[in-house]
Parts: structure tokens; C-alpha cells; sequence
């Protein structure tokens, strides 16, 4: 059956890989499952097409046959039931690395996302040079915790999982701030799972679409 995802015909980051289409992309690639992508504008987003696919008019979203999903975390969860590779076979371990999957969205994103915005969209407000040092220390704090969790270990639990590909797909997001170069266990984990020969040729699909010229 065909999967079919969107993804922005142009995304603002201008193919560094940061919007969430990048998830759903390295998931299908681990599990070595072809898909198409239809690139989609932001007004043909807020069009009843594709509100009938996405509640709220975001990307990305997964077709497979007759199922429609929407929200990255759930498109991912999906992939790694679906095909091998991604959730370990025992009942155990395949629990944790689901359960890292919803710390990387629940309790490790959620500061990430509001030092973004505090950086990008509130950095002209009279009260960020206050605020912004709190986001900050939210951020380090997590990043700490997950530092000392993951030690010198390759992935958070056993093998490379769904749980450590949303992780690094959540960490990305600090690679331009710096701030992770001060856990450099984090930093060499992120460095490990850009290596992966799947990230790459996610990263490298979502790079070719968002640096060719649009045809009109
Ligand atoms: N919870 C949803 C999920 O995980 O799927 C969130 C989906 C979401 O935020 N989608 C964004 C979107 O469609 C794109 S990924 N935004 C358009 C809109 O809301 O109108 C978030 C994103 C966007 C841009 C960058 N960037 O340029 O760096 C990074 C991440």
C-alpha cells in the first residue's frame, strides 16, 4: 500500500531539517518503507482538503490505504508498530522505548519549543531579556537530567529505537544554539543519529525540496 505524507512545499527553515515531516521521513526510511510526499503551501493547508487530514491545518500528516493520520509522535508510533525496526521485541523493552518516545515530545520538547519562541518571535519584547535566562535554565535542566540518564551509552535504552529517533529529532533543534555543546554526551548522540545512513537520506529528500526552484 502506498504511504503517502506532507510535508511544507517550503519550509521556513529552508531544508535544515527542523520541520516535523523530518520525523515521519527518518522513521519510514529505518524501516526501509517507500512513501511519497505531497508538498503542501500554507494556504492549501488551511483548505477543507487538508483540514479533513490535519484538525489543525499543520504538517505532517501519513496516508496508508484507507487509515489518515495527523500528530508526528502517533505517525511514528505507527511506523515502528507496524514494520521491524524500530520497537524492540520484548514486552519490556519495547514499553521503555515507547515511554522514551513520550518523553522526548512531553517532557524534553516542550522547554526546547519555548526557548525557540522566546529566541524567534518574542525577542523584541520589553520583558524577554528577563525571561529568556529562565527558558534558558528550563532547557538545561532537562538536557542535565537527560545527560546524566544516557552516560556513555549509544541510545537511551539497548539498541537505537523510536524512543532515540524522536529524541534526536527534538535535540536538533538546539544543534545552531550552542547549548548543547556543554553536555557532550548529548552532543555526540545527536552527532550519532544524524550519522545514520536512514537520517541522511531523510534529511538529504527534505533538503532536495526545499532548495530546488519552484517551477512557477
Ligand atoms: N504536534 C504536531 C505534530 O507533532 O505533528 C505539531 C505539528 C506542527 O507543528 N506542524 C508545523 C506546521 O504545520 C510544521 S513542523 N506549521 C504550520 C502552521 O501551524 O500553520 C514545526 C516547525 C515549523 C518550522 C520550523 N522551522 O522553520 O525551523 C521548525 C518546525
Amino acid at each position: 500500500m502506498t504511504i503517502t505524507i506532507t510535508a511544507f512545499e517550503r519550509s521556513p527553515d529552508g531544508g535544515k531539517g527542523l520541520a516535523r515531516d523530518s520525523r515521519v521521513r527518518w522513521a519510514l526510511e529505518e524501516v526501509g518503507q517507500p512513501y511519497k510526499v505531497l508538498p503542501v503551501s500554507f494556504r492549501a493547508m488551511k483548505e477543507p482538503a487538508h483540514l479533513a487530514l490535519h484538525p489543525f491545518a499543520q504538517i505532517p500528516t501519513y496516508e496508508e490505504g484507507n487509515l489518515a493520520l495527523f500528530e508526528t509522535g502517533s505517525i511514528v508510533f505507527h511506523i515502528a508498530e507496524r514494520y521491524a525496526g524500530l520497537l524492540p521485541d520484548d514486552a519490556h523493552a519495547r514499553a521503555r522505548a515507547i515511554t522514551w518516545m513520550f518523553a522526548a515530545l512531553n517532557t524534553v520538547e516542550p522547554p526546547i519549543l519555548e526557548l525557540a519562541t522566546a529566541r524567534l518571535l518574542e525577542g523584541d519584547k520589553p520583558w524577554n531579556e528577563e525571561r529568556l535566562p529562565l527558558v534558558e535554565d528550563r532547557v538545561r535542566n532537562r538536557l542535565a537530567q537527560l545527560s546524566a540518564r544516557l552516560g556513555n551509552a549509544d541510545w537511551l535504552d539497548g539498541a537505537f529505537s523510536a524512543g532515540d529517533l524522536l529524541m534526536v529529532s527534538v535535540l536538533l533543534r538546539l544543534k545552531l544554539s550552542g547549548i548543547l555543546d556543554e553536555y557532550p554526551n548529548l552532543a555526540a548522540y545527536l552527532a550519532r543519529g544524524e550519522a545514520r545512513p536512514a537520517y541522511k537520506r531523510a534529511f538529504d529528500a527534505q533538503l532536495a525540496i526545499n532548495t530546488t526552484q519552484p517551477t512557477s
